[in-house]
């Protein structure tokens, strides 16, 4: 009798605590609230499952307890309890399963319009690239990163030339505008995840990978890493600040574009070859000339 309070007990106060407890998502800021309903429905599932078969045990604790005079029944086979277990664990795993197959559909379906951003994983950090005016990406590849490129944007295609590039961990979006976000790695898998979006994708290097959503509250929000990547990995934190779109428009406005930032690379190296020749024609400098 004990044992069978003490499970009952215990069944109740584990479903209370799930009920009561002050410990749930972060509140969404997306329009992807049919993440947290499959959730939901996984733990009505496996909560009523999990009352159901504790309560059984108690009851059997409680019904077969020790009888000197009781005999042991040998029952190896019952077709119809088979039957029941096989058609109720079926349909459970179904509730659970097919939710989830109709949120991914509408989640890899990015809806027309909606805007091109792309997200730049390196070890250990994030940065930023949107279309710039004609809304279109330039084409880019890892063999074109260099110092002065850090994108690794094809400098000979026109697309690219008005690329704004944000070099910064923090990123701006629009409020209520649809985002398709473009996932690139310049090394190692990475994972882009902003709890109150309720959306994550791998990054993997030499392929983009994408997700889109559409933010649907203003406020600041914490992007974290969320594949192992390395040493660094714990530290791999982005900000997306989502806001109105004037803000927004305006924020945009300020940042550097890829033929700017070309340009001033240009001039900067420009400047610095100029002081080492003036450097190098000093009397008594044993280089009398760069080499390069
Ligand atoms: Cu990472």
């Amino acid at each position: 009798m004990f044992v069978a309070v003490m499970l009952v007990l215990v069944t109740v106060g584990t479903v209370l605590f799930h009920l009561l407890s002050p410990w749930y998502f972060t509140p969404i800021a997306s329009n992807w609230s049919a993440m947290d309903t499959t959730i939901d429905i996984t733990f009505w599932v496996t909560g009523a499952v999990f009352v159901a078969v504790i309560f059984f045990t108690a009851y059997c604790a409680y019904k077969y307890k020790y009888d000197a005079n009781r005999r042991s029944e040998y029952e190896p086979e019952n077709k119809k309890l088979e039957a029941w277990l096989i058609t109720l664990t079926t349909l459970g795993v179904i509730v659970m399963l097919a939710p989830g197959l109709f949120a991914w559909n509408e989640f890899v379906t990015v809806p027309k319009g909606a805007a091109k951003v792309e997200v730049f994983a390196k070890q250990w950090g994030w940065a930023y690239r949107f279309p710039g005016a004609d809304g279109v990406l330039g084409k880019s590849g890892v063999k074109l990163i260099s110092d002065n490129n850090p994108f690794g944007i094809d400098p000979k295609d026109p697309k690219g030339q008005d690329d704004i590039l944000i070099n910064d961990s923090e990123m701006h979006l629009p409020l209520n505008k649809p985002v398709h976000l473009l996932f690139r790695s310049v090394d190692v898998l990475h994972n882009f995840f902003v709890p109150q979006f309720r959306a994550k994708m791998d990054i993997i290097p030499g392929t983009v990978t994408y997700y889109w959503f559409t933010p649907t509250r203003t406020g600041s929000f914490d992007a974290l890493c969320f594949e192992l990547c390395g040493t660094g990995h714990y530290n791999m934190r982005g900000k997306v600040v989502v806001e109105e779109e004037d803000a927004f428009k305006a924020w945009l406005a300020k940042q550097p574009t890829f033929a700017k930032s070309m340009a001033k690379a240009g001039t900067a190296a420009e400047k610095g070859f100029a002081k080492l020749d003036s450097e190098l024609a000093k009397p008594g400098n044993k280089n009398s000339k760069r080499v390069f």
